[in-house]
């Protein structure tokens, strides 16, 4: 039978949780250690070789704190005594640690140059914009506005410009790229290709990584990654103008919709809704969420949302609620409207 001594095995079942914390870390969808991208395989390269040299540290640290205390420790017939100095102990480590920031800095210094490199020529470019709290996506040439969600095509670049609106935000999907700040006054380049095969059906999941306010932790987007025949489609798809109603109820709550003060910060293309305060709903109804991530997109949240925004996500000052000024029936008619949008 394996003879453990207590100190040990009560040492081993302390770290248990900690190992079973770091096992449900990984199969995270936010997780950086399954890449699908070159940005993200060049981070996780170098994250791996810091890990593992971590671990041989921590390994070898706590493996000598341990051998040295229990053959050394004091017992009947001898004593524990300290020493001091001694030139040939202390050259070792301190060798020891350069060598190992070394060979942490070759690989980061690689990866910090092949990520800052410029853009391939080919390259789809969407300007970003960070507000509080959601993200603006403008896809250059093409007069496509959207926000926190976007699709981009497998195996070909894509190139983000970051700007922010008003504080510092910062851009990451861990299982494409980032973290890259969107900072007022200055943009930032941030650009990667995801790998033919991470074309899926399911988003990758983003959120600001840069504390930004009350509702830092509510400002999530979502990168859909497609095929380049989906992707294409989606563009076409989304550069539609006007779409118009399809029924009585939607024209209903288009006629609502362009005759509150929504029009003054929203755009819907082809009518009179032209504001650029808050997101571009023209083709909100394709969306599989609002308010950067945080509800489905159905009509009961559109409801709850349109009732009162700052009660979903607090600290929505610039959209007002609009239950004190309409009905629940002519905001549901809005929220008709607005799923019409596809
Ligand atoms: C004074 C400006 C303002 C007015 C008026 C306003 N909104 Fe908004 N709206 C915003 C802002 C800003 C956001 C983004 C808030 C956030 O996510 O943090 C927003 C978000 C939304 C969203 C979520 C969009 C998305 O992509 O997630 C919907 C839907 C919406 N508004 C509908 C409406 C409707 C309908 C009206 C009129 C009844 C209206 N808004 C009036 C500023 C406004
Ligand atoms: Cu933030």
């Amino acid at each position: 039978m394996l003879i453990v001594r207590r100190p040990v095995r009560r040492l081993l079942v302390a770290l248990l949780p900690l190992l079973a914390l770091a096992a449900a870390a990984c199969s995270d969808p936010m997780t950086t250690t399954d890449p699908q991208s070159d940005f993200a395989d060049t981070v996780h390269g170098v994250y791996q070789i810091v890990t593992i040299l971590a671990a041989i540290v921590f390994v070898a640290v706590l493996a000598l704190t341990l051998i040295l205390a229990i053959v050394f420790h004091e017992r009947p017939g001898r004593r524990a005594q300290q020493f001091h100095g001694n030139s040939k102990l202390e050259v070792v480590w301190t060798i020891i640690p350069v060598a190992i920031v070394t060979v942490i800095a070759i690989p980061t210094f690689r990866a910090i140059a092949d990520t800052t490199d410029p853009a391939p020529d080919d390259a789809i470019t969407i300007a970003v914009t960070g507000h509080q709290w959601w993200f603006e996506f403008e896809y250059e040439g093409t007069g496509l506005v959207t926000a926190n969600e976007i699709h981009i095509p497998a195996g070909r670049a894509t190139s983000f410009l970051l700007r922010s609106d008003d504080v510092i935000h910062s851009f990451w999907v861990p299982q494409l790229a980032g973290k890259v700040d969107l900072i007022p006054g200055h943009e930032n380049e941030l650009w990667f290709t995801p790998h033919e095969n991470a074309a899926r059906p399911e988003p990758y999941l983003g959120q600001c990584a840069e504390f930004c306010g009350l509702s830092h932790a509510n400002m999530r987007f979502r990168v859909y990654v497609d095929t380049p025949q989906n992707f294409s489609a989606w563009i076409e798809a989304q550069q539609a103008s006007r779409i118009a109603p399809a029924n009585e109820a939607t024209a209903a709550g288009e006629t609502l919709f362009l005759s509150s003060s929504c029009v003054g910060c929203h755009t819907v293309k082809g009518t009179a809704a032209a504001g650029s305060i808050g997101p571009d709903l023209s083709h909100i109804g394709s969306r599989s969420t609002i308010a950067s991530g945080i509800m489905d997109n159905d009509r009961e949240s559109l409801i709850r949302w349109i009732s009162n925004p700052d009660r979903e996500k607090p600290g929505v000052v610039l959209m007002p609620a609009f239950e004190s000024q309409m009905t629940q029936e002519q905001i549901a008619s809005i929220a008709d409207y607005l799923l019409s949008l596809q």
